[in-house]
């Protein structure tokens, strides 16, 4: 259904329905840095990234880069979803991202985005134009080898101008549309190769339209409604269209506007859209790139699909978002891992499992998730832990929501599985290496992990694990022990007396 054209594009949005006002937003919250002074994007704008990732520095707007065309095309902001360093606003921008006070915890954001799934979907409503279309440039106006991609890391092969943009494509149906995030460099003038990995729903529309013999039309949006590319980022399920439930996550639809070269819808008022196709017969070299583990393999290039760019449109003073994916903490590690894990937690709830909370700590480099088990629940289902921990792997790894995650940690619920200290400790000391843990080989295993793409085993296959972190007692009778620690060995007067007169002690 389309619904009704409505003229004319409503401006002042709040941060999570519109780029610009998100990036005003950081500016506002102090976790912006305007660097107006020439950056290069070979390296330089990357090395900056990088550097303020590291440091959970704020989010550099790099105002003047080096090769922007005429028409300032493009801007950068760095950093666009990274960790800020005030432990009280830590997830301060993924915070804005949908809607909530920067002061929201990772659990106040999770659940807001597994809320959404529930809730009545809103439609996006078609507008006839938007900020998006400002400027326009056809092929004979751009050349992608001169506009400002970033080289991001030393050994990648080519300039990742996809990063944080969303494709969009549809089913060639029309029934579904699927808004994601997947990488992509610039191939030549007009071309971009980039990532179309099994089992991800990229991959699934591109092989429906190689059924159909048709290449597949395609656009990529920069610098779009910060709610949308959080749903890009969640592992939803098949055949749901991002676009209503993004209506249903912010509480308003979401204005779009068609295309000029295709029948696909675009937020209205993205910075920058490339419209064009994804071919299903051609391909170019793409990679390596300087990836989510922490690596890159110099040399390591591999043929993927070739898109063509037919036409850029983009807003006035347009800004390309761009992650810098590596060691923690960037995006790739903010966004994919607990957007996984609470679709994780999500599914072995909707299983019967009592899943309390679950979490993909970052010093795991989001490979693991941690399930806090409700241990009453378990308790009353007279499980075996085999059997218990045979479910919960089976679940979860034969799905596509455990695609990128390798290990699942069961700890009991004195844990705080935001708490990496606490996962960390649960593992450690509960579960006995080989003997309370459960190895899955004939499952779909994520090739970009180093030990899988350049492992000893198949890149594509097995690897997977199941570690029990409950004690044997914790599914019979219940705890059995204290913690030695200042809040678990001494009773709360001794711990209030030696609090109050810590001074007094001489600290
Ligand atoms: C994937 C993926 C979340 C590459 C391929 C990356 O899934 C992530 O399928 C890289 C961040």
């Amino acid at each position: 259904m389309t619904p009704a054209v409505e003229t004319s594009y409503r401006d002042e949005l709040p941060p999570h329905m519109d780029f610009r006002s998100f990036v005003n937003a950081l500016k506002d919250d102090g976790d912006l840095v305007e660097i107006d002074k020439e950056c290069d994007p070979d390296l330089e704008v990357g090395a900056i990234i990088r550097h303020a990732v590291e440091n959970n520095e704020r989010a550099p707007l790099f105002n003047n880069l080096k090769g922007h065309n005429e028409n300032g095309l493009w801007r950068i902001l760095g950093a666009p979803n990274s960790l800020r360093a005030d432990p009280a606003q830590r997830f301060g921008r993924l915070a804005r991202h949908i809607g909530l006070e920067p002061t929201a915890s990772i659990k106040t954001i999770l659940d807001k985005m597994l809320a959404a799934k529930s809730a009545t979907p809103i439609p996006p409503r078609v507008v006839q134009t938007g900020p998006c279309k400002e400027f326009k440039l056809t092929r004979d106006q751009f050349d992608l080898t001169e506009l400002p991609a970033p080289l991001l890391h030393q050994a990648d092969g080519g300039r990742y101008v996809q990063t944080y943009g969303m494709h969009v494509i549809q089913s060639p149906d029309g029934k579904w549309t699927n808004w994601s995030i997947a990488r992509a460099m610039v191939h030549d003038k007009h071309h971009l190769a980039g990532l179309v990995i099994e089992p991800q729903h990229i991959w699934q529309i591109h092989q429906m339209w190689k059924k159909e013999g048709r290449d597949m039309p395609w656009a990529l949006c920069f610098g779009v409604p910060p709610a949308a590319i959080m749903a890009a980022s969640m592992p939803l399920p098949a055949g749901l269209s991002e676009a209503e439930y993004i209506g249903a996550l912010s509480g308003s639809p979401l204005a779009v506007v068609k295309c000029e070269t295709s029948g696909l819808y675009v937020p209205a008022n993205s910075e920058i859209v490339f419209e064009g196709t994804c071919s299903i017969t051609e391909t170019a070299p793409e990679g390596p790139f300087g990836e989510m583990h922490g690596y890159v393999f110099p040399g390591d290039t591999h043929p993927w699909p070739k898109y063509a760019v037919d036409l850029i449109t983009h807003r006035s003073g347009a800004i390309l978002p761009v992650s810098n994916p590596g060691r923690i903490t960037d995006e790739t590690h903010t966004m994919i891992g607990p957007l996984a894990a609470a679709e994780i937690g999500h599914l072995l709830r909707a299983k019967g499992l009592p899943i309390l909370d679950s979490f993909a700590p970052f010093e795991s480099q989001v490979t693991w998730v941690a399930l806090k088990v409700d241990k009453a629940k378990l308790r009353a289902m007279q499980l075996s832990a085999k059997d218990f921990c045979g479910q919960v792997g089976d679940i979860v790894f034969r799905d596509k929501v455990g695609f990128t995650i390798h290990r699942l940690v069961l700890v009991g619920d004195d844990i705080n599985v935001y708490d990496f200290r606490d996962v960390m400790w649960a593992f450690c000391t509960r579960c006995r290496p080989g003997m309370d843990e459960y190895i899955f080989e004939d499952v779909m295993g994520f090739p970009l992990l180093p030990y899988m793409g350049h492992g000893n085993g198949s890149p594509v296959k097995g690897g997977k694990i199941v570690s029990d972190a409950l004690l044997p007692v914790e599914y019979t009778t219940g705890r059995n022990w204290e913690t030695a620690s200042f809040e678990g060995s001494f009773p709360k007067a001794v711990q209030e007396r030696v609090l109050k007169q810590w001074n007094e002690y001489g600290y």
